[in-house]
C-alpha cells in the first residue's frame, strides 16, 4: 500500500509554502500570496541576468548617477525596471518606491490600483557587481493607507513595524529568497534546473551565540567614541571575553544573510568620512526597515543605535539611518555604548 512521505521528505515549493501560510489566515484574499509569487518571479529573472554578469553587454556603468549621488551600474537599472514592470499591471499594488528612483512610482493609468504598496532596493551591494560578489534585492510590502485612487507618498512612508511582508533575494553561489510575513522567516533556494524555489531553510532562528561581526573597519577613524569602543568590545580588547572574527563582504544582503544563519552583528554607523553619511548610509525604507523586520522575526533586533528601526517614522523616501542589526544582545550592547559615550547629556 502507498504510504505518505514523512515531513522531512516533502518537497515544498515556494508556492506550496505560501499557500499553506495563507490557509492559516482565513480572511486572506490571496492577493498578498500573489505578490509573493510575483516577487519570486522577479528573483528568477534578475538571477538569470546576474549569472550572466561576466558578459560584456551586461557589465559596465551607464555613466549616470542615482538619486543618492552614487554611480549606477547597468544591472541596477535593469533590475529596477524589472521589478516595476513585473508588478505594475497586476492590480495588486497601489504604488511603488525604489531606491533607484527619486519619487514614488505610480501604477500606469490603464491598470487599477490595488491595496498594497511595494518598496524595494533592486540591487543592493551594486558596487560589487563587477567583481562577481554576492548581491541582492530587498523588498517590503505595506498595506496602503489611502482608501482609493492612485497610491501616495504617505502610503510609502510607513514604519517598518507595520510591514506585512519583508524579504530579500540573494544572488550568490546559489540564488535564495528569504521572506517573512510575520510568521517566522523562511528561506528558499532556486533550483536552476527546474526554475523553482524550494524550501531549504524553514523557520530560521538566528543562533544565540554570535559568530561574526561585520563592519567596514576601514572607516574606524571616522566613527564616534561609542562605536569605536563597541568595536573594541567585540574584538575582546577591553574585556575578558574572546573576540569575534570579522567578516565583511560590503554587500549588505550577503553580510546580513550570513549573520542571520551563523549569528552575529552587522553595522554601518554614522561617520564623518562623507558628508552624506553623517546620518548613516543605509536607507531606512529600502534596506534597514525590511531587514530589521526579518531580524526581529528570527529572534534578532535592528537599531539605529538609540531605538528600534521598526519604530522610526520615515519622513522622506531616501532617508538614511545608522544601522546595527543581528543578535539582540550585541545590538543592545551597541546601544549601551552609544548611550554612554555619544549621547550629549543635558
Ligand atoms: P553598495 O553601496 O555597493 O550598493 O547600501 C548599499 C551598500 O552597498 C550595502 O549593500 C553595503 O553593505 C554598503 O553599501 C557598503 O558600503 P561601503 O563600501 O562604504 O562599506
Amino acid at each position: 500500500m502507498f504510504s505518505q512521505p514523512p515531513d522531512h521528505e516533502k518537497i515544498i515549493t515556494i508556492e506550496r509554502h505560501i499557500l499553506s501560510e495563507q490557509q492559516s489566515h482565513p480572511e486572506a484574499t490571496g492577493v498578498l500570496t500573489s505578490i509573493l509569487y510575483d516577487l519570486a518571479l522577479v528573483g528568477k529573472v534578475i538571477a538569470s541576468q546576474t549569472t550572466r554578469g561576466g558578459l560584456a553587454e551586461i557589465l559596465g556603468r551607464t555613466g549616470n548617477t542615482n538619486v543618492q549621488g552614487e554611480q549606477v551600474m547597468k544591472l541596477d537599472v535593469l533590475a529596477d525596471r524589472m521589478v516595476y514592470r513585473l508588478n505594475d499591471h497586476t492590480g495588486r499594488l497601489a504604488v511603488m518606491a525604489s531606491e533607484e528612483q527619486e519619487g514614488i512610482m505610480n501604477i500606469p493609468e490603464e491598470y487599477s490600483p490595488g491595496k498594497y504598496v511595494l518598496v524595494y532596493d533592486p540591487l543592493d551591494g551594486s558596487s560589487n557587481i563587477d567583481y562577481n560578489v554576492s548581491i541582492g534585492t530587498i523588498f517590503a510590502v505595506y498595506r496602503r493607507k489611502s482608501h482609493s485612487g492612485p497610491g501616495t507618498l504617505d502610503d510609502c512612508l510607513q514604519k517598518a513595524r507595520d510591514l506585512v511582508v519583508a524579504g530579500y533575494l540573494i544572488y550568490g553561489a546559489s540564488t535564495m529568497l528569504v521572506y517573512t510575513s510575520g510568521m517566522g522567516v523562511h528561506g528558499f533556494t532556486l533550483d536552476p534546473s527546474v526554475g523553482e524555489f524550494l524550501l531549504t531553510h524553514s523557520n530560521i532562528h538566528t543562533p544565540q551565540q554570535a559568530k561574526y561581526y561585520s563592519v567596514n573597519q576601514g572607516y574606524e577613524y571616522y566613527w564616534s567614541e561609542g562605536v569605536r569602543r563597541f568595536t573594541h568590545f567585540l574584538q575582546g580588547r577591553d574585556s575578558l571575553t574572546k573576540g569575534l572574527p570579522l567578516r565583511y563582504i560590503g554587500s549588505m544582503v550577503a553580510d546580513f544573510h550570513r549573520n542571520l544563519l551563523a549569528g552575529g552583528i552587522f553595522y554601518y554607523p554614522a561617520d564623518t568620512k562623507d558628508p552624506r553619511y553623517t546620518q548613516g548610509k543605509m536607507r531606512l525604507l529600502y534596506e534597514a526597515g525590511p531587514l530589521a523586520f526579518i531580524a526581529e522575526q528570527a529572534g534578532g533586533y535592528g537599531s539605529n543605535g538609540m531605538q528600534s528601526i521598526l519604530e522610526i517614522q520615515p519622513t522622506s523616501l531616501h532617508q538614511r539611518t545608522p544601522l546595527f542589526i543581528g543578535n539582540r544582545p550585541l545590538v543592545e550592547k551597541a546601544e549601551e555604548f552609544i548611550r554612554q559615550y555619544d549621547l550629549v547629556r543635558e
